[in-house]
């Protein structure tokens, strides 16, 4: 009787262990819920940044700069919803302090534009918009203002509130409100001197802020604000960690040793809040449009990649799109959107796990809820070393595996393996971490009639409500052109089974144009563009335009004799040594130019990135002459191609190109790439 007694009461207590272990997980609000499942969703950047060609304006800028002549936001959210995207966030006050509605409280908005004759409001059209088509609406309200005077006072956060209360009151249901996490920074702030307002940790009055939405939209998820609903994924580019845990740690127990934005990337495995991320990314390099950047429209194999690495990684993806002038998404950036949207749909058109499978596991309680279509059914696992095996009862060829935590229960898989039955063996075809809402593996074609997915280390018993296979069509990727120092030019091709054509005078490369088997010298200006052919079929034609040869050039000074600053290779680069934030370049003879180009270190955590520059020349390298100096706009989150314009042709064979202020507080000059503007 007594052992009797002593069992039941093991048994009781580990059941109640095993039941803290699970309510101890972080899990997601119904809203977060809602907002996950959305999966894919667009920004749009759109404001006098897009008239003054401009990523971050100085809040000086006139209203009557304002004039798109044929705005319509029935256009951007019919493309959105075309592109299969869920809902769209537009930018209703960016850092300029620029309104795109006839706010009340200031007269620095669309109402002292020409744009209707200042009887117009964006973002009600855009509200119209969505409801006509279906789209959820979001809003994006820049707390940073570097136009309103009170900015850096108190004060201020009243303003920031009353334009949050119109925003929230007047324009029907919104699903989510961004709060921009980029602050200080150079500004007019309604004075006539550019300067900076530093402000302190605790400036605004989030818990204010977040009051507000709570009150007037119950149901609108909040991106930022010390916190609130959803975080940062951690970067610009589009990807989410490989390991990505929807939790995160109290601020104060962040690790020591890893950035911020690599933990925002990964997320914290023993992480006490549900706090999924968002993969914030633009379709061009820029948040804003700029003509300059209509060749750089991201490639659907790019597109592709940033899909698999946020939404098939347990992220959000949030899409950029960059209305021009006009006001009009441009026809580049709509068509490559519908491309993306084809090509998703090609690639999980055929789920291959059907009901004519034989599931089997050593749980097969419910075993069938992992493989149908509702999200709220799922099946559970034991304890440990739970694993479900799939026979397709045929040989059949995959290269996508699709796997779905059942996560209102938390986020448990810590570890998992794939196997697949080759030849009468198991044979591993993925060993990885998370899974989360969605992870979704790709790998290179294998056929199969078995497929054994096993968990190896999760949290607590794991719920699984999908897995899916795939065969998705090959796709044919833009091939890379780069050329090194010595004028040879390298066309890489990401396909294994094409053949490359290209041309060398800027025209479009065809079959019928010169085909490439290996490295050729090309010294001097021009563009090159190559494709990739496989049979008939070709993939995007990729475009390089060099600049002046940089045969002659070396590295004076201070600067080792590193060369990754100009060997065409974005992905190297140079730093230069410890607080001697300078590079100096020796053309080899005095040449003439009317500008330069700087790429930052393009590396995932990247050194030395210059948040201003300074620049000057010199005939003999040691007299020097100041030319110009300046500011880098979002740089710090979006490290691409700057370039300075000086205005005026310059002839000097020595050029130093300096900084005083990295990111980070770094202390060194990161550098991919330098490169000079002949024209
Ligand atoms: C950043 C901003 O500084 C950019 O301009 C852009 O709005 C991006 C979405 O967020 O922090």
């Amino acid at each position: 009787m007594k052992l009797l007694r002593f069992l039941w009461s093991i048994l009781l207590f580990s059941s109640i262990a095993g039941a803290t272990a699970q309510e101890k997980l972080p899990k997601p609000t119904d809203l977060q819920m809602r907002w996950q499942k959305m999966e894919t969703i667009a920004f749009v950047h759109f404001s006098v940044n897009t008239f003054t060609d401009m990523e971050w304006g100085y809040g000086n800028e006139s209203p009557q700069l304002f004039n798109p002549t044929a705005l319509d936001c029935e256009q951007w959210v019919k493309i959105c919803k075309d592109a299969g995207l869920k809902g769209v966030i537009l930018t209703a006050k960016h850092h300029d302090g620029f309104c795109l509605w006839p706010s009340a409280y200031t007269e620095h908005s669309v109402k002292n534009s020409p744009w209707k004759n200042g009887q117009g409001d964006v973002v009600r059209e855009f509200a119209e918009a969505c409801k006509k088509h279906g789209l959820k609406m979001g809003l994006y309200l820049s707390p940073w203002d570097c136009n309103h005077p009170d900015y850096g006072k108190p004060e201020y956060n009243q303003y920031f509130k009353n334009q949050l209360t119109e925003l929230l009151s007047n324009y029907g249901e919104l699903f989510e409100i961004w709060f921009d996490g980029a602050n200080g920074g150079r500004g007019y702030y309604g004075t006539d001197s550019l300067h900076t307002r530093k402000i302190d940790k605790d400036y605004y009055d989030w818990q204010g802020f977040i009051d507000i939405v709570r009150e007037l939209q119950p149901n609108c998820i909040v991106h930022g604000g010390g916190l609130p609903d959803i975080r940062w994924v951690g970067n610009e580019e589009g990807h989410a960690g490989k390991k990505h845990w929807s939790t995160l740690l109290p601020k104060d127990q962040f690790s020591k040793d890893k950035s911020l934005p690599a933990q925002l990337n990964e997320g914290h495995e023993n992480g006490t809040r549900w706090l999924p991320s968002e993969t914030d990314v633009s379709v061009r390099p820029g948040w804003y449009y700029h003509a300059s950047e209509d060749h750089q429209v991201k490639s659907l194999p790019r597109l592709m990649d940033i899909y698999y690495e946020s939404v098939g990684r347990n992220s959000l993806l949030l899409l950029n799109l960059t209305p021009d002038k006009r006001g009009l998404v441009h026809p580049i950036d709509s068509l490559r959107l519908l491309e993306w949207k084809r090509q998703l749909d090609l690639d999980f058109k055929e789920n291959l796990v059907t009901s004519k499978c034989r599931f089997s596991s050593n749980n097969k309680k419910k075993l069938k809820k992992a493989f149908d279509n509702n999200y709220d059914s799922y099946w559970k696992g034991n304890e440990e070393n739970s694993f479900l095996e799939i026979d397709f009862q045929k040989p059949v060829t995959m290269n996508r595996l699709v796997i779905q935590e059942y996560i209102p229960e938390g986020q448990r898989v810590k570890s998992f393996r794939v196997d697949y039955l080759n030849d009468n063996e198991w044979v591993e075809l993925a060993k990885e971490t998370t899974i989360g809402y969605k992870r979704i593996l790709r790998f290179l074609p294998i056929t199969t009639q078995k497929v054994r997915i096993s968990f190896e280390e999760t949290l607590a018993p794991v719920m699984i409500t999908k897995v899916a296979a795939y065969n998705a069509p090959v796709l044919l990727a833009e091939p890379t052109i780069r050329r090194n120092q010595q004028g040879m030019v390298s066309i890489l091709s990401p396909e294994k089974f094409g053949e490359v054509f290209y041309t060398i005078d800027g025209s479009s490369p065809s079959r019928q144009s010169k085909k490439y088997t290996a490295p050729f010298s090309f010294d001097g200006k021009g563009t090159i563009k190559a494709v990739v052919y496989s049979g008939e079929n070709h993939g995007e034609v990729g475009t390089q335009i060099f600049g002046l040869s940089k045969e002659k050039w070396t590295l004076k000074e201070s600067s080792s004799s590193n060369l990754n600053l100009f060997d065409g290779k974005p992905n190297t680069s140079w730093v230069s040594p410890k607080k001697e934030m300078e590079v100096v370049i020796d053309f080899g003879e005095a040449i003439a130019f009317s500008g330069l180009t700087y790429l930052p270190d393009q590396a995932r955590w990247s050194r030395g990135i210059a948040l201003n520059y300074q620049i000057y020349t010199s005939n003999n390298g040691e007299d020097w002459t100041r030319l110009t100096a300046g500011d880098f706009s979002n740089i710090r989150n979006n490290p691409i191609t700057q370039t300075i314009q000086f205005g005026k042709k310059v002839t000097t064979r020595f050029l130093k190109f300096a900084t005083n202020t990295a990111a980070d507080g770094q202390e060194v000059l990161g550098i991919a790439e330098l490169d000079i503007l002949a024209e």
